[in-house]
């Protein structure tokens, strides 16, 4: 039987309980499955009432052209995939999930700084190796008091700050300018930032803007003695330079929650007990994905009753 339920074009993967709650309401279709993109793309312009999408996809200008005068919802704050010129060009309203992920990715950015710095899983790895019973385990750094250097300081930024207080850590922090009402001190140049900071911690966005803002001399200036964080995009950091100040001892480690080629990990980096690196799970907790779910289809259903949607990308 041909089902009556609106069409909505999904781009790539989603997860399982998003792709329920659709299913309720729409007959979805998925991108991804199709042999012949660039044809199906033209043959269905004008079918979908929306598209979704996540932000490891993102959305490219051939989709908004069959998605004309509609709305592709976005599940995931980061827009770098997503090209919103051409989403403009073709009147497409877009929306993103931000807000309900910040306090979870807040709190992975300070378990990346004390797991690196604290050593936690080579410690923990040496416990399950039965080694503790033969000595203990070596000293590690300090977290607490020491300057944090934010680049970024947008909702995710200013939660890692207000954690920081609680850690008695002195905050500065560097942006394109000045961030209103934000209490903390503004540095205009990122070397000087690095230099200045113990723990450089990355929360800007992705994209062509702050490709590879954090490079080699960014490194140079973090010093043998200073950790980077990163919880933003793999992009922003010269991945390259990264590798080789480690191995050089340039700086004195890395926690990575995203890389430049999710999911492929440098040999250099994955094999450094100095290096912490996790799966890009900063916004995967249960109740995280269950309010970014309920966002999509609220502004999915705001756009359909209203013809805007309740969050676009900021
Ligand atoms: C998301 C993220 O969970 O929201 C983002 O931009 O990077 C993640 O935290 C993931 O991207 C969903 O696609």
């Amino acid at each position: 039987m041909m089902s009556t339920l609106p069409k909505i074009l999904i781009i790539g993967p989603i997860p399982p309980g998003l792709e329920k709650s659709l299913s309720l309401q729409f007959e979805w279709v998925p991108l991804w499955q199709v042999q012949d993109r660039a044809s199906f793309l033209q043959s269905h312009q004008g079918q979908f009432v929306a598209g979704v999408t996540m932000s490891r996809h993102g959305c490219q200008a051939d989709v908004f052209a069959c998605l004309k005068n509609t709305v592709l919802v976005c599940f995931g704050v980061g827009f770098d995939g997503i090209d919103l010129q051409a989403a403009k060009l073709n009147h497409v309203a877009v929306s993103t999930t931000p807000d309900v992920l910040t306090d979870c990715v807040a709190d992975i950015a300070f378990a990346l700084m004390l797991g690196v710095a604290r050593q936690v899983v080579p410690a923990a790895q040496f416990v399950q190796a039965g080694h503790w019973t033969q000595g203990g385990f070596g000293l590690s750094t300090r977290v607490s008091g020491k300057r944090l250097g934010i680049v970024g300081l947008g909702r995710i930024g200013l939660a890692i700050a207000r954690r920081a207080q609680g850690f008695d850590m002195p905050v500065s922090y560097y942006a394109r300018r000045p961030v209103e009402g934000a209490a903390y001190k503004f540095q205009p140049d990122l070397r000087t930032l690095a230099q200045d900071s113990d723990f450089l911690m990355i929360a800007c966005k992705g994209g062509p803007d702050t490709r590879h803002l954090i490079s080699a001399d960014v490194l140079k200036a973090l010093g043998p003695k200073g950790y980077l964080i990163n919880i933003s995009r793999g992009t922003v950091i010269d991945e390259d330079a990264l590798a080789h100040a480690i191995e050089h001892h340039d700086i004195a480690g890395a926690g990575l929650d995203v890389l430049t080629h999710e999911p492929h990990v440098p040999a250099a980096l994955r094999n450094n007990p100095r290096v912490l690196i996790l799966p890009h799970v900063a916004a995967s907790t249960h109740e995280t994905r269950a309010a970014m779910e309920q966002l999509v289809i609220d502004n999915l259903n705001a756009f359909l009753h209203t013809g805007k949607v309740l969050t676009p990308p900021a």
